[in-house]
């Protein structure tokens, strides 16, 4: 342990503990912007590039940066004194004089953190005026929009994608008062091989990174007579939601949500679950006939676009081994124009299918090739959990007030098992439900599946079903998944099953829910709420789902039959 004193409090830490952390520790908080501390991954964005945390340290001539620099025996720091605040606000207003000052309309008015330091260091002019960057918005991709211009270069992005994602595709570019953070030779950002997973885009302090903003097109939708626009909720959105209208991480909102949605004028107001059901009854038979015929194996879901695009990009030569089913997102879109439209006599073409996902890559998703057939879309618009809150707002919908309504029938229906989904390890558990009882023919009594659950990057399990043992394993963060993949690659890998999703905790922690700024905390508490509504469910196996049960008989006809691989399968393009 070391001694230190800070702003006159003396106490203890560990070796190796840096000024702000010690700081924090007697309560002492020191403004930062660049800084990122992933705490349960062990990742810190080293960029200490923003000197907003200077601080005075006795015996030093210059400041330090607190974020950077590690305590040492008997140190004596000083964080409030005129010279560090003065510095401080000085490295704001340089900010602040290189950055559009157009907060009123910026994506990022009210949540932005370079916004709240100029707030709370009191910054009332900027001493500097003169030549700003100027470099054109890159709206190249269906998922985020980059704004160069509002880049303080904190490398929180480039952090992320790089030691977390693996991805490397951002990093510093050019030089001086143009640097920023980019693609390589600043290339679109559609030219790149980005995932879209947006966790770039939930750790930006300002708005130089944002989501594509689709309520727009949502509200035009609604005002169309001759629309009739449908909308889905992801699983994850129901335990996350809530945080925008001041509720507690993982405090459940669904009948919330179905009644604010109804309000909005949805002619129909459904259940991504009841897709996800079907997903798992296309994939559950897809593992089966692959066990049982000398299929590729592993089977590695592909539920998760990002982790889709992912394999894609980095792994062309293993596009045989993810299932080939599209996501619960896809398969909605599909039922929604074909099953639907049939049932309600409804012209497909007059429909418009809205998703609210806690992700971005949901929104390119929507516009792949092969999931669109031409130019005919089954998802037409996605929006996020954050844009959803936003639109509620602009309707002036007291959310937290709303008396719980109920989803509508024919694709409302779900199950526990779907409502897992929305964390890690809730897919293979919720497959694993199903094709236990179709493999072995006998009822699962215990559905809870502890050993696929928790929060650590990769885990694995194996499940007995009768004289086979299911080995199965587990990964989110793309960093972990490109693990268990060149382990099958170098024919290392002895799993049968994977379950793979780009963001940490799965898509409770998507690059659209609200920010959680790399708080496991708040990702443990949404998680905890999907494993309690699963608990909550009479019917907890995807099978036992009858509007789902009810599709196969009157349409589908049998899982992964010929009429469920034309409209539920799909293929994958390097
Ligand atoms: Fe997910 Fe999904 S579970 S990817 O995280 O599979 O976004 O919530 O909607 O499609 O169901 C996201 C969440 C979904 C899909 C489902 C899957
Ligand atoms: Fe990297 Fe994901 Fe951001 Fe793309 S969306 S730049 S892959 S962090």
């Amino acid at each position: 342990l070391v001694n230190v004193q800070i702003n006159g409090s003396h106490l203890q830490v560990p070796q190796g503990t840096t000024i702000l952390d010690a700081a924090g520790k007697c309560g002492v908080k020191i403004p930062t912007l660049c800084h990122l501390n992933l705490k349960d991954l062990g990742i810190v964005n080293q960029a200490a590039s923003c000197r907003v945390c200077m601080v005075e340290v006795a015996g030093r001539h210059t400041l330090v940066p607190s974020c950077a620099e590690k305590v040492t025996e008997g140190m004596v720091v000083t964080t409030d004194s005129l010279r560090a605040i003065s510095a401080r606000r000085m490295s704001v207003e340089l900010l602040l004089s290189n950055h559009p000052q157009d907060c009123l309309t910026c994506a990022k008015n009210m949540d932005c953190r370079l916004q709240r330091l100029a707030q709370e260091l009191g910054v009332r002019d900027i001493k500097w005026k003169g030549a700003r960057m100027n470099y054109a918005k890159d709206q190249s991709s269906h998922s985020l929009v980059k704004d160069p211009n509002k880049c303080v270069m904190c490398r929180c992005c480039e952090t992320v994608c790089n030691d977390v994602q693996t991805c490397g595709i951002l990093s510093a570019v050019n030089r001086g008062f143009d640097a920023i953070v980019g693609p390589a030779f600043n290339l679109p950002m559609s030219e790149t091989s980005c995932t879209f997973c947006g966790q770039c885009v939930a750790v930006c302090p300002t708005a130089a990174l944002t989501e594509v903003n689709n309520s727009g097109l949502v509200w035009s939708a609604l005002s169309n007579p001759n629309r009739h626009v449908v909308v889905q909720v992801a699983p994850a959105i129901r335990v996350s939601i809530g945080e925008l209208f001041g509720m507690a991480p993982g405090e459940v909102s669904t009948g919330k949500i179905v009644a604010a949605l109804k309000k909005m004028g949805f002619k129909g107001v459904f259940d991504t679950n009841f897709a996800a059901d079907l997903t798992i009854m296309e994939e559950a038979a897809e593992l089966m006939h692959r066990i049982q015929n000398g299929g590729t194996l592993p089977m590695l879901t592909s539920c998760c676009p990002a982790w889709v695009k992912f394999f894609e990009h980095q792994f062309p030569d293993l596009l045989d081994i993810p299932s080939t089913c599209t996501s619960p997102q896809t398969m909605f879109g599909v039922i929604a124009k074909t099953y639907y439209a049939q049932k309600k006599n409804i012209d497909p073409n007059d429909i418009t299918v809205v998703s609210i996902m806690p992700c971005l890559a949901k929104k390119a998703e929507a516009k792949r090739e092969e999931l669109t057939k031409g130019t005919e879309s089954y998802v037409d618009i996605v929006i996020t959990t954050r844009e959803f809150a936003q639109m509620m707002k602009e309707a002036g919908i007291d959310f937290a007030g709303l008396k719980d309504d109920d989803f509508d029938s024919l694709m409302g229906e779900s199950t526990g098992a779907s409502a897992i989904f929305g964390t890690t390890g809730g897919v293979i558990e919720a497959a694993v439900r199903t094709a236990y009882e179709w493999m072995t023919g006998e009822t699962l009594e215990n559905v809870e599946f502890t050993n696929l659950r928790g929060l650590e990057g990769i885990r694995e399990a194996a499940v007995s079903m009768g004289d086979m043992e299911l080995k199965i394993g587990i990964a989110h963060e793309l960093g972990n998944a490109r693990k268990l993949l060149e382990d099958i690659r170098a024919g290392k890998s002895h799993y049968h099953a994977i379950e793979i999703m780009a963001c940490p905790g799965g898509c409770i922690g998507g690059g659209g829910q609200p920010y959680h700024h790399g708080d496991m905390e708040v990702i443990k508490k949404r998680q905890e709420a999907l494993y309690r509504e699963d608990k909550g469910k009479k019917k907890r196996k995807s099978h036992e789902n009858q509007e789902v049960m009810r599709l196969y008989k009157a349409f589908l006809g049998e899982p992964n039959g010929k009429k469920a691989h034309e409209l539920l399968h799909t293929y994958y393009v390097p």
